[in-house]
């Protein structure tokens, strides 16, 4: 999620794997992408809210049962701010389990990060809960870290899964 243009669809074509696009073609409505991870063991089903105005669906069974969001910005300033908690408090609210929230601050070739904006965004991140990074789908800087950032949130449930599957063996047992 995030401001049109910031690169969210060009952050996730990276991801699955498709070309950085270097025209702009805006997401008319909204993207699906599915793929397995063989290195990470797992399979992403991914949501690219492009076109719609994510506050009028936020009810909807889309964001129940998210286990990470990616909140994108060029820039992170004060609407960002405000924006994003406010999405993260009502995507919470709607799952039971940990929802992980990733700020991605993208473009970094174009628009290096400076050092306030950086301690801005550590700031928030720590005080919330959020994990940070800074990269550019262009030019993938930083990428692998995302992709960590990403895979590492799902350790947790992981284990949780594997204690489950034990519990039902010894049910039947
Ligand atoms: N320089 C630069 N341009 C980028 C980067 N990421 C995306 N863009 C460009 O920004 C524009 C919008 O990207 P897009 O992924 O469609 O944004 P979205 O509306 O958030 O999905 C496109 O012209 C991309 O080529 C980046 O890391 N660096
Ligand atoms: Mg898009």
């Amino acid at each position: 999620m995030g401001n049109p243009s910031s690169g969210k669809s060009s952050i996730l074509y990276r991801l699955f794997s498709r070309e950085f696009q270097l025209a702009y073609m805006p997401t008319i409505g909204m993207d699906y992408y599915e793929k397995f991870f063989s290195k990470y063991n797992i399979l992403a089903n991914c949501l690219d809210f492009g076109g719609i105005d994510v506050i009028d669906v936020i009810n909807s069974p889309f964001f129940k049962e998210v286990d990470v969001v990616l909140f994108v910005c060029d820039i992170f300033d004060n609407y960002n701010q405000k924006s994003f908690l406010k999405l993260s408090h009502s995507i919470k609210n709607q799952n039971s389990q940990k929802v992980h929230f990733i700020i991605v601050r993208n473009k970094c070739d174009l628009n290096p990060i400076t050092n306030g904006e950086s301690q801005k965004i550590d700031r928030f991140c720590g005080v919330n809960e959020f994990k940070y990074i800074h990269l550019s789908a262009k030019t993938m800087q930083n990428f692998d870290l995302l992709k960590k950032a990403l895979f590492s949130s799902f350790s947790d449930q992981k284990e949780q899964i594997s204690c489950l599957n034990c519990s039902t063996i010894s049910d039947y047992n």
